[in-house]
């Protein structure tokens, strides 16, 4: 099995998410998280297990990123929202570019349940194979989307997505979180030994995110892949130490 070490503190994990602006678009933006700078500056102060990027900050950033020392995950598929219809997101960067570039983890994502799936499928295999040989860990986005979900129960949805991620092979999973702690646990069940992380998805009030992250946690989840909550939070350090006082469960 692929070591989990480098980008784990404990068995948990922080990791900080910052594909949005290929995902959304500027739009999630402001002045100052507009800049990858200001993230590596997050994610090294607040000691993040590991902050993702896409190949292109990657590759820009890259003397940033190594003297943070923040280990580093790339994504290696991405989309924009401006295409509608059935969602699929091909790679756009390969394990070997990652692997230079300083990774050491990859990321991608899957849209289960879209007419594309098995496209996805497809890619995920080669790159989770030559990861693997590299002894690189995977990490899987995993989100049902498209047109065959309707009328399925969040229940369901969110512990297919963490079973397939078992299946498919993924050393870690990112999904979302329904908003019910027994339907997550169902879902961290499901995935066997995938380990399970949550996204953070948009900006929350403070009180409601340490809530949710507190169901998450005991619901079994290892941790976050969290974006908009730390770097559009007014004080991203503050809520990082918070977060983490719940994932390690300090005093
Ligand atoms: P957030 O914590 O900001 O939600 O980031 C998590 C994430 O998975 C990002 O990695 C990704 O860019 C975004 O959410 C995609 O979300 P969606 O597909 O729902 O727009």
């Amino acid at each position: 099995m692929v070591k989990l070490n480098k980008i784990l503190t404990k068995g948990k994990a922080l990791f900080l998410a910052y594909d949005q602006g290929l995902e959304h678009g500027p739009t999630d933006f402001n002045d100052k998280n507009v800049n990858p700078e200001y993230i590596i500056e997050i994610a090294k102060k607040g000691k993040f297990n590991a902050v993702i990027f896409q190949k292109g900050i990657a590759e820009k950033y890259k003397k940033e990123i190594k003297s943070s020392r923040v280990p580093l995950i790339v994504k290696l598929n991405g989309k924009t929202n401006l295409v509608k219809g059935e969602p699929i997101s091909r790679q756009i960067c390969s394990v070997k570019e990652a692997v230079k570039l300083g990774a050491v983890a990859v990321g991608y994502t899957i849209y289960l349940g879209s007419q594309h799936e098995s496209i996805m499928f497809d890619e995920f295999a080669d790159l989770q194979r030559q990861a693997h040989s590299n002894d690189i860990p995977v990490v899987a986005w995993i989100y049902t989307r498209g047109k065959s979900i309707r009328g399925k129960s969040s229940k369901e949805l969110m512990a297919y997505c963490a079973r397939a991620g078992l299946e498919i092979g993924a050393d870690i999973i990112k999904i979302k979180y329904n908003g019910k702690p027994k339907d997550l646990a169902w879902a961290v069940e499901s995935a066997g030994k995938t380990k399970v992380v949550i996204a953070g998805g948009i900006k929350k009030n403070q009180k409601q995110l340490l809530n949710q992250i507190n169901e998450i946690i005991k619901s079994g989840a290892i941790g976050l892949a969290i974006g908009r909550n730390i770097w559009q939070s007014k004080n991203p350090l503050e809520t990082t130490k918070k977060i983490k006082k719940i994932i390690w469960k300090k005093k």
